[in-house]
């Protein structure tokens, strides 16, 4: 058969055979990167603030840190930075940390006080040290070193409710005590990256940390893989490796919605007190490599567990509702 024959005959049969594979192949939708998750309502402006930095070249770490920055610095989220809940002490007490999925390097700072901007402390300790962890008097040397501000951060409206508390000798609890702000971040380069900040449990004994500052608890994220980070009982977090837990079952294959619930299962079977214990809070939220989003939480206390997505740079990021396995 002459070349030009054979030619021919190819192009004939693939001139049947195009058609029906096309028709065969769903169109995929475009995958609008970069995208960041980020827990609470307050994770629209998480969100924003984090397209803003990508709308104007910013890489991945840095928009995620000027998302956190921006509840830091709100005085109406309590449980975050500025007006953070104070401890048993009175004493505001803030745990931060940031993962960068790429090279698995962390930095973390717990019980650091009187800066208002703990995730930038804990960026710090990332990029400029061979640590991963400074607590206390540590962290607050070396956030001064770098000429951190330190300012009061007790709102004198908590400070009086925290008193009256004392006085009362009741200890001091709020209702909007699980609040704390994670973030996870995949970029148009499918690099991940995680971000936590808080006041930790409200009325906590002094010197405590939650898992927030621990990386594999409050957060992990690898780059062949995904990111998780949890809010809640920290606690519980802890003792379950929750975080690193979820991003292992998102490496077997489970979405990140499921990888989210199972770890939870595992707690309470664990745990079983979680079933009826009013205050056992723990929510998660999970985004892996191929740009799928999850969450899940054990139950609703003053309010559902949502949490916020933005796609791209330009489009609004919106509010994901979770249902609690708990009710
Ligand atoms: C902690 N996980 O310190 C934090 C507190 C919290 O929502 O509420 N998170 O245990």
């Amino acid at each position: 058969m002459s070349s030009r024959r054979e030619f021919l005959q190819g192009a004939a049969v693939a001139a049947v055979l195009l058609p029906r594979t096309a028709r065969a192949q769903k169109p995929r939708p475009k995958l609008e990167l970069p995208i960041v998750i980020a827990t609470w309502d307050y994770g629209v402006a998480l969100c924003a603030a984090a397209q803003g930095v990508f709308g104007k070249g910013g890489d991945l770490l840095d928009a995620l840190e000027r998302g956190v920055n921006v509840v830091e610095d709100d005085p109406a989220v309590h449980s975050v930075g500025y007006n953070g809940l104070p401890n048993e002490d009175g004493i505001v007490q803030l745990d931060a940390s940031i993962m960068d999925g790429r090279t698995h390097r962390a930095g973390a700072v717990g019980a650091i006080e009187r800066i208002k901007n703990p995730i930038s402390v804990a960026r710090k300790v990332m990029d400029r040290t061979e640590h991963v962890l400074l607590v206390g008097a540590g962290a607050n040397a070396f956030a001064k070193k770098l000429g951190f501000k330190e300012q009061e951060l007790l709102s004198p409206q908590v400070k009086a409710e925290w008193a009256k508390a004392r006085k009362d000798k009741k200890s001091f609890w709020r209702d909007d005590k699980h609040d704390t702000v994670c973030a996870i971040g995949l970029d148009a380069k499918r690099n991940l990256a995680t971000v936590v900040s808080t006041s930790g449990l409200s009325g906590k004994l002094s010197g405590r940390l939650g898992d927030s500052p621990i990386i594999g608890a409050g957060s992990y994220c690898d780059n062949d893989v995904g990111g998780a980070a949890a809010t809640g009982i920290g606690e519980l977090a802890i003792r379950n490796a929750a975080s690193f837990a979820i991003v292992e079952r998102m490496r077997a294959g489970v979405s990140p919605n499921r990888a989210c619930q199972e770890i939870l299962e595992r707690i309470i079977k664990k745990a079983p007190y979680v079933k009826t214990d009013p205050d056992a809070q723990l929510a998660f939220i999970a985004l892996n490599k191929a740009g799928v989003v999850g969450g899940a939480a054990l139950r609703t206390q003053k309010k559902l567990f949502r949490y916020a997505v933005a796609r791209g740079t330009k489009i609004a990021p919106a509010l994901v509702d979770v249902k609690p396995l708990l009710g």
